[in-house]
C-alpha cells in the first residue's frame, strides 16, 4: 500500500456544527495523520479557482457560494492509500446514500451541504494541496 498525500476540506456547516474534532478524529483513528492545516474564509474568486474543474457543471455557482459562506479547515492527510482511504471514511457526494458511519452519513445534510471535501485522485490531490500550502508547510511523519 503507497503512501499518499490527500487534501480534506471540513466545510463550513461542518464547522459551523462544532464538529471539526469528531472528523479529525476519524482520519487519525484510521491511520491517516495531519500534517499541514490551516483556517479560511475563502473569497467566490479563491472557491472558483479551487473549483475550476466544475466550472463547466450546472451546481458551480452554488458550489462556490456555498464552500465560500464561512471558515472552512484545510488539512492535508498522509498514510497508507490517503486517497481512496479518506473518500471511503467521506462516504458518498450525496448523504441520502452515503453508508452508515461516514462522516456524510453523520454529519452532511444534503449535496450541497455535505460536510468535507476530498482530493479524488492522486494526480488532484498534488494539484489541490499545492493551491493551499508550500513544500515547508507540509510536517510529513514519513
Ligand atoms: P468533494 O469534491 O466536495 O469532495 O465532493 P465529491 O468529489 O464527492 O463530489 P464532486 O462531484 O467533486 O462535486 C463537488 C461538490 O459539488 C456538489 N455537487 N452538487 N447538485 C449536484 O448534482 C451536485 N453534484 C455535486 C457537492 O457538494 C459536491 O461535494
Ligand atoms: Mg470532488
Amino acid at each position: 500500500m503507497p503512501v499518499q498525500r490527500t487534501l480534506s476540506i471540513i466545510k463550513p456547516d461542518a464547522v459551523g456544527k462544532n464538529v471539526i474534532g469528531d472528523i479529525i478524529r476519524r482520519f487519525e483513528e484510521n491511520g491517516l495523520s495531519v500534517i499541514a492545516a490551516k483556517m479560511v474564509h475563502l473569497s467566490a474568486v479563491e472557491a472558483g479557482g479551487f473549483y475550476a474543474v466544475h466550472a463547466a457543471r450546472p451546481f458551480f455557482a452554488d458550489l462556490c457560494a456555498f464552500i465560500s459562506s464561512g471558515p472552512v479547515l484545510v488539512l492535508v492527510l498522509e498514510g497508507k492509500n490517503a486517497v481512496p482511504l479518506n473518500r471511503q471514511l467521506m462516504g458518498a457526494t450525496n448523504p441520502k446514500e452515503a453508508e452508515a458511519g461516514t462522516i456524510r452519513a453523520d454529519h452532511a445534510d444534503s449535496i450541497d451541504s455535505n460536510a468535507v471535501h476530498g482530493s479524488d485522485s492522486e494526480e488532484n490531490a498534488a494539484i489541490e494541496i499545492s493551491y493551499f500550502f508550500s513544500d515547508l508547510d507540509l510536517h510529513s511523519r514519513g
